[in-house]
């Protein structure tokens, strides 16, 4: 079991700055995922449990996939109050690599005190305690220590907060982070009540009928490029309007591809309804890199799986993408 808590003493410094606040801030990034989702209602249940005031907030809404996860009465959305109306003694960041990932969140982080609980490689080591660590599979493991650094009860409903922020950001324990420290991590979980089977269910074998509807055309799209090692798909506004689909139903298109044998690099355009902007996901099977591509086209991510908005139309961001990718080099060596 995981005895031992690594990052000790900058863990032990967020914990007394969090006992010594009555209301704490935490903040998600913009289109929040699995992970800070289950990262920030782990730890605005644990906060909001000591008798503090915890409001957990994000710019866009919680994908419907999570509804089953304890603690959202503690969730907020920034259109339903204004920054003015917070007054936070600490504004704590989740999974967040700088202070702007937060989007229009961020002017709410008004508190003269900011936590940093990341680990993405590319965190900018913002905030007055932050902990940092591109080792731990998901912002969900961090937390997890956190609430141990502070000697906080972890009950059945805190533990399948950050049961589902593990399995989320490893693809259900399939991903390269998956470390020990994480099986060690989800074990404890478990051990406090995390229905590993359950989360799974409504993770991985749940789905809504437009996201089905969405990927039959979808499909239609798919191109094999660079004999066969490199695979897109793209996603339309049109097709969106067709499935009635939202942009979260098309988050597990990029999957598809991905999976072809040989394939190492797949990109997945999803194209925003006012047909200006384009939403590039980027996946890699062993080798590539792509969160360089994605930082190179202004987004960022992890080196297996990262994204970007770029402006353009799909034609137009689609041969900008190529054309980072050709500069790699990475496609004549067979
Ligand atoms: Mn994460």
């Amino acid at each position: 079991m995981a005895k031992k808590i690594p990052h000790r003493d900058k863990l032990e410094q967020i914990a007394t700055i969090i006992a010594e606040s009555k209301r704490v801030l935490i903040l998600e990034h913009e289109k929040p995922d699995g992970d800070c989702i289950g990262s920030g209602l782990a730890l605005a249940l644990v906060v909001s449990s000591l008798g503090k005031k915890a409001m957990l907030l994000s710019q866009d809404p919680h994908p419907a996939t999570y509804d089953f996860l304890p603690g959202a009465h503690l969730h907020t959305m920034t259109s339903c109050l204004e920054p003015e109306e917070t007054d936070p003694d600490v504004t704590v960041f989740l999974d967040c690599t700088g202070p702007e990932r937060a989007g229009e969140a961020l002017s709410y982080a008004r508190s003269k005190t900011w936590i940093n609980i990341d680990h993405h490689v590319s965190n900018s080591q913002f905030g007055h305690a932050s902990l940092v660590d591109p080792d731990a599979a998901a912002t969900g493991e961090l937390v997890f220590f956190l609430l141990k650094a502070m000697g906080a009860a972890i009950d059945t409903d805190v533990a399948t907060c950050l049961y589902a922020a593990l399995v989320s950001d490893t693809g259900g324990f399939r991903y390269q982070n998956t470390s020990p420290r994480c099986f060690h991590v989800a074990a404890e979980l478990i051990d406090s009540g995390a229905n590993p089977s359950q989360v799974a269910d409504y993770l991985y074998e749940t789905r809504s009928l437009s996201s089905l509807l969405l990927l039959k055309n979808a499909l239609h799209t798919l191109a094999l490029h660079k004999g066969g090692k490199l695979a897109s798909i793209d996603v339309t506004a049109q097709m969106l309007k067709d499935a009635r689909a939202s942009f979260e139903d098309a988050n597990s298109v990029i999957d598809y591809p991905r999976s072809i044998a040989g394939v190492e690099v797949a990109l997945c355009f999803k194209e925003n309804q006012d047909q200006a902007t384009v939403h590039l996901s980027l996946r890699s099977r062993s080798k590539v890199d792509v969160s360089k591509v994605a930082v190179s086209l202004g987004g960022g991510g992890h080196p297996r799986a990262a994204g970007a908005v770029v402006e353009g139309t799909l034609e137009q961001v689609r041969a900008r993408v190529f054309g980072v990718l050709d500069g790699l080099g990475i496609w004549t060596d067979s």
